[in-house]
Parts: structure tokens; sequence; C-alpha cells
């Protein structure tokens, strides 16, 4: 893989931070991160780092995330408060500005929204969210009609995997995030 040794320091944290599963987990979405960044034309080092990177607070237990949300100075709101499955994304935005010293926004950013998306997604926030639901663990039964749909568009990617995300979300009786809507929103308004 042409950046892991670049980044053979980011993958001894992402091994000491995760699980087995989440490590490799990551290792694939960087690597289809790249893929779609090729496909895209956008810069494949930005986008291996951010999908190397954006589950590296996925292992926090609960409290944890609560601790590091109180000393980040971090305030949730009410449907964050309700969504902890939004949380590690949150959290590792702020992981990648605090203890890793990144400083490009939109990197920064590609972590922060991955779980839900926004509007006005940059492309590089599009590929970590793509990559992380395309990458080669990827098992559940649609994953084929995913990647086949990104083969052509990462936004019609998005709006495909948006409403399987809302849709199920509504059938466990789960919040959505205002994001989440706010992404599914957008990117149907823009439809060509
Ligand atoms: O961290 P991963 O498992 O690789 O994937 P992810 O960060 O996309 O997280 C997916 C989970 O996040 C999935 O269980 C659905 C949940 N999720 C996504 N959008 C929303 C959400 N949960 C709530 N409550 N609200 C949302 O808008
Ligand atoms: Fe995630
Ligand atoms: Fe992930």
């Amino acid at each position: 893989m042409e950046f892991s040794e670049k980044y053979a320091d980011y993958i001894k944290l992402l091994r000491e931070r995760l699980d087995d599963f989440r490590f490799e987990h990551s290792m694939a979405v960087a690597r289809q991160a790249v893929v779609l960044a090729e496909r895209f034309g956008e810069d494949k080092e930005k986008a291996y780092v951010a999908g190397l990177l954006h589950d590296i607070c996925k292992n926090l237990k609960r409290e944890e995330q609560l601790q590091f949300f109180s000393t980040s100075a971090i305030m949730l709101t009410e449907t964050e408060k309700n969504s902890p499955k939004v949380w590690h994304a949150i959290s590792g935005a702020q992981f990648l500005k605090d203890n890793l010293k990144i400083t490009d926004q939109d990197i920064i950013n590609a972590v922060r929204y991955h779980t839900t998306g926004r509007a006005g997604m940059s492309k590089l926030e599009k590929i970590i969210y793509i990559a992380d639901l395309t990458g080669l663990d990827r098992t559940y039964p649609d994953v084929d009609v995913l990647r086949k749909i990104v083969e052509e568009s990462l936004d019609e990617g998005l709006i495909y995997a948006l409403k399987f995300t809302v849709t199920s979300l509504i059938s466990k009786e789960q919040p959505i995030h205002p994001d989440t809507l706010n992404a599914y929103n957008d990117l149907i308004g823009s439809r060509k």
C-alpha cells in the first residue's frame, strides 16, 4: 500500500486503540478511500489519512466518550445525547485536532461527518462516507448495489445510503440527526 509506511505511526495507534475487527475495517476504508479518490479526482493521501482515522474513537466506552466531551468542552445537542452511535465521529474529529495535531480542516470534517453526512459536503467528506460503506470488509446484502452506483456517482451513492440509514432509523424508532436529514435534502435538491 502506497501510504502505509509513511503513516506507520497512525497504524500503530489504531492497533492500540481499536479491536481487531475495527482495525481491519479502518485499513479497508483507507484503501477504498484511495480508490474513490483516484476515481473522482481527489487527493489520495488525504483520503488515505481520513479513511485510516475515521473511526479512531469508535472503541471508547460510553463513559470515556462523555469524559472526552467534557474535557474538550463539547456540548452535545439533545438529539446527539440520544444518538450514541454518532458520538465517535464528534470525538474522532476533536481527537485529530487535539491529539494528532492534524490541521487540514477537510480531513477533520471528513471524520466529523462520516456517520451522518451534512448539507454541502466536500468531495473528501463524500468519499469517506462512501468508503466506510463500500470497503472490502463490508458484507451487508446491498453492498454490491452501492458499489455499482458509486462506479458512476458519489452523490447517487450518498442518496442510496442515506435513504437506507433514514429508513432503518425510523423502523427502529431512533432519533435522526439533523445533519443526516440535511444531507439527504441537499443531495435530492441538487439532483440533475
Ligand atoms: O462506525 P461505523 O460502524 O463504521 O459506521 P458509521 O460511523 O457510519 O456508523 C453507523 C451507525 O450510525 C449506524 O448504526 C446508524 C448510526 N447513525 C447514522 N446516522 C444516524 C445514526 N444514528 C442516529 N441516531 N441518528 C443518525 O442520524
Ligand atoms: Fe464510524
Ligand atoms: Fe467506519
